[in-house]
């Protein structure tokens, strides 16, 4: 099944118990994040085991052992240059922050970061969770979601993409679930999405994005509400690439062929989004 990396438990669970008051302690330099309305919601129900996770607990760079950087520009015509300085990504507070600037850097209007999982975990399967708070202002795009493992020897789509939280800054209440394929994908206008508004603002508090995942479907939730499903044909992989394992992209995008569709606010910069935490967890056997 999947190479799962684990990690110890005890740890992620002190980290899940301090995570929840994201707006106790910060930085002067730094605008503190809206208070939470509530502390960081309960492990799911005991039908799920936690396999891996980032708290988010240890202040500094993000934790090489789980995660790496794209540098550079990447896709999707956006306008920033990705970067792993800690101006641009960094661990505060009990949060991930991925700060976009408006700034000169190696031929780029603005920077901004992406982090992931590629190469030092993946996943089949499973329920994956993200608590996040994000920017909003038009020209942002912040992601959370993930792409397949084969994706150097296959390509995009055939390796497949789950995304599990998309916005756009000039549409900012709506988020998207959305899959990508050979069979569905935006480049043949079919991919196949949900979209929900999330209340209170998604830039105002956290949300939890969630995506539970089986051989047989896709779920994505917001808070828990499923609002899109995704299910497998039985056709092969043209329309399901989702028996192999994926792994886990979080970014904060400016401009781009859809957040760049109307332009950047130049006046709004910088732009932050924060992760509370980012946890796996695996389908325990029926006893
Ligand atoms: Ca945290």
């Amino acid at each position: 099944m999947s190479k799962i990396v684990l990690v110890a438990a005890s740890a992620v669970l002190v980290g899940a118990s301090v995570s929840g008051c994201a707006g106790t302690h910060h930085s002067p330099s730094e605008p503190a994040p809206a208070p939470t309305a509530a502390p960081t919601p309960p492990s799911v129900s005991g039908q799920w085991a936690l396999v891996w996770a980032d708290e988010f607990d240890a202040p500094g760079n993000p934790d090489p052992a789980r995660w790496t950087h794209d540098i550079g520009y990447v896709a999707n015509q956006e306008a920033q240059y990705y970067t792993s300085r800690s101006e641009n990504v960094r661990v505060e507070d009990g949060l991930l922050v991925i700060e976009a600037r408006k700034e000169p850097w190696m031929g780029y209007a603005y920077t901004s970061a992406r982090l992931k999982t590629q190469g030092l975990a993946q996943f089949l399967y499973g329920r994956v969770e993200f608590r996040a708070r994000l920017p909003t202002g038009r020209g942002t795009w912040p992601a959370l979601w993930m792409l397949g493992s084969n994706i150097g020897q296959v390509g995009w789509p055939t390796c497949g993409e789950i995304d599990i939280m998309e916005n756009v800054g000039f549409d900012p209440l709506k988020i998207h679930g959305t899959v990508h394929t050979d069979a569905y994908n935006h480049t043949l206008g079919n991919h196949r999405s949900g979209t929900v508004e999330a209340s209170p603002p998604p830039w105002e508090d956290f949300h939890v994005y969630s995506m539970e995942w089986t051989p047989d479907r896709i779920d994505i939730f917001l808070d828990g509400e499923r609002y899109f499903t995704f299910e497998n044909e039985g056709t092969g992989t043209a329309a399901w690439p989702f028996d192999q394992p994926h792994f886990i992209i979080v970014n904060l995008a400016i401009g781009g062929s859809w957040g760049g569709q109307r332009g950047i606010d130049d006046s709004l910069f910088p732009h932050r989004m924060f992760v509370d935490y980012v946890r796996v967890y695996e389908r325990k056997q029926s006893p």
